[in-house]
């Protein structure tokens, strides 16, 4: 699609340095974040060239893109040749959405799950976010209180604070999993034969710093202070340790949207699921088999690597890529998003998505929830959506389920993958 603003200023190459030139000497330099229209953006390698100036590329059009980057960033990418505009939200952007969960809010519903259906859902602290919250699993399954050999599914949730759509989902799937138990015979079933993590908010501190303001803040990292910067912050979906850094798919600035911290698991959040996910390794073998990270938004479903425009590589061999693409397409044809591999958009390097599969083994996808683009309210369209835009997505979560047995089952793979 082609993006087309209702109203633009063109930013030449030197107002970035201009508009931090405006700072007070020894004020808070934490630079804004803003977003822009670059024109020009034809390929994934045009886009790849525009994220590794430490923008987060927000939606891809034909020719263009928008991304969230600092006014230095924006001056970056002037330089390299793109046209560079700021973009006005085209949906007016009210203050936080009270129809949105906030923190409080997931943690009393959480309880309230739990309390309610005491045989089937249990919670446990994972850790603390950096600023000391706690960062919770919640899991489903028959038996709760035993760990039985079941395939084990893992659902994350808001990585990035600004995408509050995605905890909503957690809510949903939670709700869903535990009213529809002896009620639907296929979530009966399912629940019964694997255990299913959720979790439903692994940046807290990030969300909460996205909505504590009048406006919504356009937060995507988390709030940890970094060394030698006044720039707060490490892009959680950049901090994973597999290929860290390796390929141009990350900011090493501090100040950078898509900042990836100052070593693998640098951020408090990411050490904390990590650890979570390689304690699923019981007897040599990690448990769980299936996951899905939630994002907003593009309506995507997007499977790894994303370090690399290839698709069968050192790490992936064609029978493994295929069943992610099979399984990725399956999910798509229940909830009408667009499935692809990872880096057709644009390279990332340490997204949880290429670690939970390069590094654990995991079959992974990212989804890219509602909406399609910046017209329809970018990461924050109204609470009104959320009741039908979670709903969407409840076949696509029970065909991974499904699958959780041996996800090579897709492709009739199964003999040489599940004995
Ligand atoms: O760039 C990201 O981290 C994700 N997009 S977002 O607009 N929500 O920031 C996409 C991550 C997908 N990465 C892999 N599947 N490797
Ligand atoms: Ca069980
Ligand atoms: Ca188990
Ligand atoms: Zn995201």
């Amino acid at each position: 699609m082609a993006l087309s603003p209702l109203r633009r200023t063109l930013v030449p190459a030197a107002v970035g340095a201009l508009l931090l030139g405006t700072l007070a000497p020894g004020a808070a330099a934490e630079p804004a974040y803003d977003l822009y229209e670059v024109h020009g953006a034809l390929t994934a390698q045009d886009r790849t060239e525009i994220a590794a100036t430490g923008a987060a590329v927000d939606q891809v059009g034909d020719d263009s893109v928008l991304v969230t980057a600092t006014p230095d960033g924006a001056a970056e990418i002037g330089r390299l040749g793109y046209g560079v505009e700021e973009f006005d939200p085209p949906v007016p952007l009210a203050g936080p959405d009270p129809g949105y969960t906030t923190y409080d809010e997931l943690l009393g519903v959480v309880d309230q799950v739990v309390a309610e259906n005491p045989g089937i859902a249990t919670k446990s602290v994972i850790g603390r976010s950096h600023e000391g919250r706690d960062l919770v699993a919640v899991r489903i399954s028959d038996n709760a209180n035993a760990d039985e050999d079941e395939p084990e599914v893992l659902f994350v949730h808001a990585q990035h604070a600004r995408e509050h759509l995605t905890v909503e989902m957690a809510v949903h799937l939670m709700r869903m999993l535990t009213e529809g138990y002896g009620e639907d015979g296929r979530i009966t079933g399912l629940v019964d034969s694997r255990e299913i993590w959720i979790l439903p908010n692994v940046n807290p501190d990030g969300s909460e710093y996205d909505m504590a303001g009048t406006d919504w803040r356009n937060w995507r990292k988390n709030r940890q202070p970094n060394r030698g910067s006044s720039a707060l912050g490490t892009d959680l979906n950049r901090n994973w340790d597999y290929m860290w850094g390796c390929c141009g798919g990350s900011s090493g600035d501090p100040g950078g949207v898509t900042y990836r911290g100052s070593a693998p698991e640098s951020a408090t959040e990411v050490r904390a699921v990590a650890d979570f996910v390689r304690g699923r390794v019981v007897g040599g073998e990690q448990q769980i088999t299936t996951a899905v990270d939630f994002h907003t938004y593009s309506e995507l479903i997007l499977w790894p690597f994303g370090h690399t425009y290839g698709s069968v590589v050192d790490g992936m061999t064609a029978e493994e890529y295929r069943t992610h693409e099979a399984l990725g397409e399956y999910m798509a044809e229940a909830n009408g998003y667009t499935p692809q591999q990872s880096s057709d958009l644009y390279v990332t390097d340490g997204s949880i998505s290429d670690w939970l599969w390069g590094d654990q083994r995991i079959v992974n996808f990212a989804f890219e929830m509602y909406p399609g683009s910046a017209w329809e309210g970018g990461f924050y369209p109204p609470s009104s959506v959320v009741g039908r835009e979670t709903a969407r997505n409840e076949e696509a979560v029970l065909r991974l389920l499904d699958y959780a047995d041996c996800p090579y089952r897709i492709i009739g793979a199964e003999a040489a993958h599940c004995g």
